[in-house]
């Protein structure tokens, strides 16, 4: 009995020890293990009389209870230490700054195209997208250019092959194809803003074959050319940062409006930089004009009952103007260092104050 104390007082000191998991399995081996001390006692009781060996036999039973009993406690206190150890190396700081600089930039466009948004957004607008590849009816015939009017000569297209159905599918020359689906499926009042890539067969200085517009339209029964006029003043100034920037509404001809005008902005150049604002200059920046009653009746809208107003910009165009890009194919090279200079920092959300500003 008293190698049974001995035993049992050395197995708890060993466990009480212990200060790692290793150490702990060590103790458990010591004490518990085929060849460990407490296994060791109980073979002996083989050799004892039954009265002695029940006596013997409960005592190192309790002794072995009460060892397996400290090593789970044990076990417990060091888990929770480790885990302990583990969170705190393993701790971030969620309030420290982000490093916008291994994000990449923001191409100009995406930039320019969210700022436009932002803008008419604040103004009503939901924003619609549509498909790259249209049909013939979508992209021209709805938009009162019927089959042979030289507009269709004029918008260079791309065109896929003949299709056994008859006809042939082209690449979208401009996103109205956009606000045809529009107005074939929702109801007035309507308030779209439709950006996308659109598709010319030109490739020069000045154009690329594939380029961005934004386009707009609005229709609803009292819409008229005083709001057209006061919705794309506001978009100038919101846009250029400018509150005093002059705009110019001249007329023009569009198929799909009448009356239809393109806008100038006022700009100034002192010693060779463009400035946009007041000046002796003028810039053309957009087209727009009241949406003609053909294309509203090819959409099913009645022109006696409702009147709308369109425009359409160059997303390139504007985003030289504003950020002073002086080469329109620079956009598309696909060159880091050009994207690292005229790039926006990620994370650092378009508003509109802070386009110019930042
Ligand atoms: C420009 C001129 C314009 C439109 C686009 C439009 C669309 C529909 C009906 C009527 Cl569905 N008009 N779009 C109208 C006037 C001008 O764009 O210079 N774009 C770069």
């Amino acid at each position: 009995m008293q190698d049974l104390d001995r035993i049992r007082a050395e197995a708890l000191a060993a466990v009480a020890a212990a200060t790692t998991p290793e150490q702990l399995d060590a103790a458990r081996v010591a004490a518990l293990g085929k060849k460990g001390t407490i296994s060791g006692l109980m073979k002996n009781l083989g050799a004892m009389d039954p009265e002695a060996r029940k006596a013997a036999g409960a005592a190192m039973n309790a002794v072995r209870d009460e060892v397996a009993a400290a090593l789970d406690g044990a076990k417990a206190v060091l888990d929770a230490k480790a885990l302990e150890q583990r969170l705190s190396r393993e701790r971030i700081d969620v309030t420290l700054p982000a490093r916008p600089e291994s994000l990449g930039r923001i191409h100009p466009i995406s930039q320019t195209i969210e700022e436009i948004t932002a803008i008419f957004a604040q103004m009503g607008f939901t924003v619609a997208e549509g498909p790259d590849i249209e049909d013939d009816f979508h992209n021209f015939t709805a938009l009162n250019i019927p089959p042979e009017h030289p507009a269709r000569q004029m918008h260079d297209t791309f065109y896929f092959g003949e299709r056994v159905e008859g006809g042939r599918h082209l690449l979208r020359t401009h996103t109205s194809p956009v606000q045809i689906r529009t107005m074939l499926s929702d109801k007035p009042p309507i308030r779209v803003l439709v950006p996308g890539r659109t598709y010319r067969c030109d490739s020069d200085m000045t154009h690329t074959p594939m380029f961005h517009q934004v386009e707009g339209l609005v229709i609803d029964e009292a819409t008229n050319m005083s709001h057209l006029k006061g919705c794309l003043i506001e978009f100038v100034r919101a846009f250029f940062e400018v509150d005093d920037v002059p705009v110019r509404f001249r007329p023009s001809f569009f198929p799909f409006t009448e009356p239809s005008a393109e806008v100038d902005i006022g700009c100034s150049r002192e010693g060779g930089e463009l400035k946009i604002g007041p000046g002796a200059g003028w810039l053309e920046i957009l087209g727009c004009g009241m949406v003609h009653p053909n294309v509203l009746r090819n959409c099913g809208i009645d022109p006696d009952r409702y009147q709308g107003f369109a425009f359409g910009m160059g997303v390139e165009r504007v985003a030289m103007l504003k950020y002073g890009i002086p080469d329109l194919r620079t956009f598309f090279d696909s060159d880091l260092r050009w994207l690292k200079h005229y790039g926006f920092v990620p994370l650092d959300v378009p508003t509109l104050s802070g386009g110019l500003t930042r």
